[in-house]
């Protein structure tokens, strides 16, 4: 039986994964290090820290890391610029509509989103309220792509892994629902998301009975 719905956030409950990609796109433009969509897909899902590694990793430079700190922050000031413009308009399409079916249905909402700035978006978005646990990432030993950020927030809705569907743009984050034993939704592309039980286009395609699907009648 399907108990609790756990999303990710950027890309999935907001399009802030297209402002992730702009504000890594400048910091690297400034140090002159080649940074497209492609590589950044494998910063979805990813911690900061660990984006800035991917970020750097064949620019041949060498940074210390009191200059890797700066730059996460100089992305992170990138970022905040983007995001402050966020408002209850800019949820995904379906998201709304999803998060009011599920709560008719008794069925939770959770969050498992690897960034520390979730609580700011969700503020701006104006939709906290609609989730019954919003894991803090800060207290997550091991990012996406394991699963203890999703075992965490079925843990802290008190729901078994089995009663949970995860959804996820990025394929650590599949990868991370599907190692917590839950079914998985991708979001996006079927050749970057194959890991996961059901992958979508887009956002839009959610629906509570297509979450119900994966649990038998
Ligand atoms: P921050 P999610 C992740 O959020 C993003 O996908 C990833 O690109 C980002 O680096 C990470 O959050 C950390 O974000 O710099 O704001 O702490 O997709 O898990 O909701
Ligand atoms: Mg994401």
């Amino acid at each position: 039986q399907l108990k609790a719905v756990i999303f990710d956030l950027d890309g999935v409950i907001t399009d802030s994964a297209e402002y992730h990609y702009l504000a890594w796109k400048a910091v690297a433009d400034e140090l002159g290090i080649p940074f497209d969509r492609s590589k950044n897909e494998r910063l979805k899902g990813i911690s900061r820290m660990e984006s800035l590694e991917i970020v750097l990793e064949d620019s041949g430079l060498h940074f210390s890391e009191a200059d890797k700190a700066a730059l996460a922050r100089k992305k992170n000031e990138l970022y905040l610029q983007q995001i402050k413009r966020i408002t209850p308009a800019d949820l995904l399409p379906g998201i709304g509509e999803l998060l009011h079916g599920l709560r008719e249905r008794g069925i939770a909402a959770g969050l498992a989103s690897a960034s520390r700035n979730a609580a700011y978006i969700l503020e701006r978005l104006e939709a906290g309220s609609w989730f019954q646990a919003v894991v803090d990432p800060g207290s997550v030993r091991k990012g996406k792509p394991d699963p203890e950020i999703f075992l965490k927030a079925a843990e802290l809705l008190g729901v078994s892994p089995r009663s949970c569907v995860g959804v996820e743009d990025a394929a650590a984050g599949v990868a991370a629902i599907k190692a917590a034993g839950m079914l998985a939704v991708g979001i996006g592309d079927a050749r970057l998301l194959g890991a996961a039980d059901r992958v979508l286009s887009s956002t839009a395609e959610l629906s509570v009975e297509l979450l119900l699907e994966g649990f038998g009648p």
